[in-house]
């Protein structure tokens, strides 16, 4: 096995996910590898072709060049046509990031695939899913559903975005898509976190996620003098809200604070009591240079 724990690699699967890494690419997220995978040839190509993403079109010689139109099945059957391919682009990454909107037939049905091969490779797995919104339809959130539960079997970490928090949470008139964007810059928020803790203390996050079957996870941003203390506060209300699970059935939290230079004033005690609940808390500091002097980057881990 050649897996090198701090050689992350972020895969975005059918139109939600290869927007994302679009969107990744053009924020110039630093030290991960950036991969597109769609049936839908179209929407594989990068927006600006100097920008560093490996491509993979999947399911070639199926009939489904202009995407599945909804079918999980043949999602997971192209996926499994691009299955060497796909291989060859995860093989070695210490922790893969499989982003995808659930609900479409590529994301829904590829994500299965590319969770099985990164995981078989030796990586942590972690899942990074929007969920449709309501008017998208019954059998939109079906397959979702279904597709969603078959991927927790494989993953380690997932973080679960429903795109209805996006619309109840957009300020002003936005359009859907400048909802969705807010989703994007969310997951970012988890996977540079994540990148920042593999790199510094990565024996940490992997005991974590080993000792435990899945991990949900949650994420929250402030900044200035209480800003840590509401930080954690969105954090738990993400994990919770968002993924859909009860504090009560969470034993243990393992809380990862990102400041650009680490604070020693500051004590772990301060995030005492924020947590209800009969859990054992575990909190850990990284320093993310990118992040501003004030700012407070809180990601959670629940199990
Ligand atoms: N966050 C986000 N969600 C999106 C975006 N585009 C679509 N979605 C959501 O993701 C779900 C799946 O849509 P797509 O990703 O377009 O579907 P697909 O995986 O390409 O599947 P097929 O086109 O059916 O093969 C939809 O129900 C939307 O809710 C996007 O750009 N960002
Ligand atoms: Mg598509």
């Amino acid at each position: 096995m050649n897996t090198n724990v701090s050689d992350v690699k972020v895969i975005g699967i059918g139109g939600a996910g290869c927007n994302c890494i679009k969107y990744l690419a053009n924020q110039g997220i630093k030290k991960v590898d950036l991969i597109m995978a769609n049936t839908d040839k179209k929407a594989l190509k990068p927006d600006d072709e100097n920008l560093n993403v490996a491509v993979v079109i999947l399911g070639e010689d199926l009939d489904c060049a202009e995407g599945t139109k909804g079918d999980p099945e043949l999602g997971y059957e192209a996926a499994m046509e691009s299955y060497d391919e796909l291989k060859m682009l995860l093989k070695g990454a210490g922790m893969v990031f499989i982003r995808a909107g659930m609900g479409g037939g590529t994301g829904s049905g590829a994500s299965v695939v590319a969770a099985e091969i990164a995981k078989k490779s030796g990586a942590m797995t972690v899942a990074l899913v929007n969920m449709p919104s309501f008017f998208e339809g019954r059998k939109r959130k079906d397959v979702a559903e279904q597709w969603l539960s078959k991927l927790k079997q494989i993953v380690d970490g997932m973080a679960i975005m429903p795109n209805d928090s996006l619309l109840q949470n957009q300020s002003g008139n936005k359009s859907f898509s400048a909802a969705l964007q807010e989703g994007d810059h969310y997951f970012k928020d988890i996977i540079k976190s994540l990148n920042c803790f593999l790199q510094q203390k990565g024996k940490l996050l992997c005991d974590f996620i080993k000792r435990n079957d899945l991990c949900l996870i949650g994420a929250g941003k402030d900044w200035g003098t209480d800003g840590l203390v509401s930080a954690v506060k969105k954090a738990i209300d993400s994990l919770r809200t968002l993924n859909d699970v009860e504090m009560k059935d969470i034993k243990h939290v393992l809380a990862v604070i990102a400041r650009k230079k680490m604070d020693d004033s500051e004590d772990e005690g301060v995030i005492d009591g924020l947590i209800e609940g009969d859990v054992i808390v575990d909190v850990v500091w990284i320093e993310d240079e990118e992040l501003e002097d004030d700012d407070v980057r809180v990601v959670v881990l629940g199990a």
